[in-house]
């Protein structure tokens, strides 16, 4: 974990970085000012008086932690950003505590005890509005600049390449999820326990509430892993004895992304079961080791299903080549998802995906040329998905697949192995491995 010194130099060079970038697009795309709105409280049905968990606007949060909802930053070239915070009175709700104090000193912070106030401490000048509220753009005369798509793909650029700062805070979340992954493969191990307790269990002990994960833990036993986000947990614990658990935290907004799968138990499946996880995670390793600078990450996915389909050789699925399987198709039934994404304040994070990748990759969320200061994940799986082995089993290449033992191996689901990966100038460097080696 960080010292509070060690955060407060590292967000000092953040947000110095950050202003220059923003001076520089904001000039480029000809604009004096934009405000980042944090977004509003959004109603869960117009028939009653509930509202979702606030989820904040990632461009507001690129510049601060804080969560709020009615709050805006006016970033202005040449000036301090400001921060208009509302807070206003209320005796029924009260916001949480500040996340942290290490970015206070680097705004010009103006409270407010309304919304209405706000309007008269905005820029001058030709100004763009990002944020959710365009009724908010509206009232203050911005409408015409919400969320301009030139400003919001430069800006999402910007947060391709993440700062000293970002990093350490997504270590952190990385740190917080291994002590979750390692209690769940503990009692896993130990115990029969529900997924709704697995998932309840995960959120105690790395102290998260429910809606405070960056995504909604996949907590999946037994077939259910088969189900790539698997969120309906069961109530009942049933002896089953596969688990795939991919679930994160997070650290002032940055965002974690871990996956690992376990085997308990005797049996014939359980023991090819536990070769195939075994095999998925000497893979995801290789693929991690593999890494090189400029390589296209399609090129790293392509290679996975390379390996995926030497894995269902070397398992029995299939009797036929990895390169037979690939050519076959064969290798995108039992491995349809990408390898992986950016990551930062989002899980799927912003900006590496703006080249469409090709046709028999359409799941892939990353095809850019792997560069220094990107995070990204590297997730390979292998499942078996009723749904796609339906159309496999009337294929011409169903001959090459013992069914018999897919079908003994379609009760545990499948496997995914997923770390978060920093790319240096050296070599690659694995933020989940340093907290959880297996
Ligand atoms: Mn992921």
């Amino acid at each position: 974990m960080f010292s509070p010194p060690q955060l407060q130099a590292c967000y000092s060079t953040h947000l110095a970085r950050l202003s220059a970038s923003y001076a520089r697009v904001l000039s480029s795309e000809g604009f004096d000012a934009v405000i980042l709105h944090s977004g509003a409280a959004k109603s869960r049905t117009r028939f009653d008086d509930q509202y979702w968990p606030f989820r904040v606007v990632p461009h507001f949060q690129h510049w601060l932690p804080l969560a709020e909802p009615e709050c805006a930053l006016v970033i202005e070239n040449g000036k301090k950003p400001k921060l208009l915070w509302l807070r206003e009175q209320n005796f029924w709700e009260r916001p949480g505590p500040a996340p942290g104090n290490h970015w206070q000193s680097g705004f010009e912070i103006v409270q407010l005890d309304g919304r209405e106030k706000m309007i008269e401490h905005l820029p001058k000048g030709k100004v763009a509005f990002i944020g959710e509220e365009e009724a908010h753009a509206k009232s203050w005369g911005l409408v015409e600049r919400f969320n301009p798509s030139h400003l919001v793909a430069a800006l999402d650029q910007l947060r391709v390449t993440k700062s000293e700062y970002e990093i350490l805070c997504i270590e952190e979340a990385n740190r917080i999820a291994s002590i979750g992954h390692a209690k769940i493969a503990e009692t896993f191990g130990a115990s029969d326990l529900s997924e709704l307790d697995l998932h309840l269990l995960y959120l105690k002990v790395t102290e998260q509430d429910d809606p405070e994960t960056p995504y909604k833990n996949i907590v999946a036993v037994g077939h259910n892993a088969a189900t790539l986000h698997h969120i309906s947990y069961e109530r009942k614990p049933r002896g089953a004895q596969s688990l795939l658990l991919d679930a994160g935290a997070v650290c002032f907004g940055y965002t974690s992304d871990i996956t690992r799968t376990y085997v308990k138990g005797k049996g014939e499946a359980a023991s090819v079961f536990g070769g195939l996880i075994a095999a998925v995670e000497n893979m995801q390793q290789r693929l991690c080791s593999e890494i090189k600078l400029g390589m296209p990450y399609e090129q790293l996915h392509e290679r996975a299903h390379l390996r995926v389909g030497e894995i269902l050789k070397d398992i029995g699925v299939s009797r036929v080549s990895a390169e037979e399987n690939v050519a076959a198709g064969l290798t995108r039934s039992f491995f349809p998802h990408g390898l992986g994404h950016s990551l930062g304040l989002q899980c799927h994070d912003v900006g590496c995906a703006l080249i469409r990748p090709q046709k028999d990759n359409p799941f892939l969320r990353n095809t850019t040329l792997i560069a220094p200061e990107q995070v990204f994940t590297v997730e390979p799986g292998v499942y078996f998905i009723e749904m796609l082995l339906e159309p496999l089993r009337a294929s011409p290449a169903a001959a090459s697949i013992d069914w018999a033992l897919v079908d003994q191996l379609t009760p545990l689901g499948g496997v995914r192995i997923e770390d978060d990966i920093q790319i240096t100038k050296d070599a690659p460097r694995n933020l989940t491995r340093a907290f959880l080696p297996h």
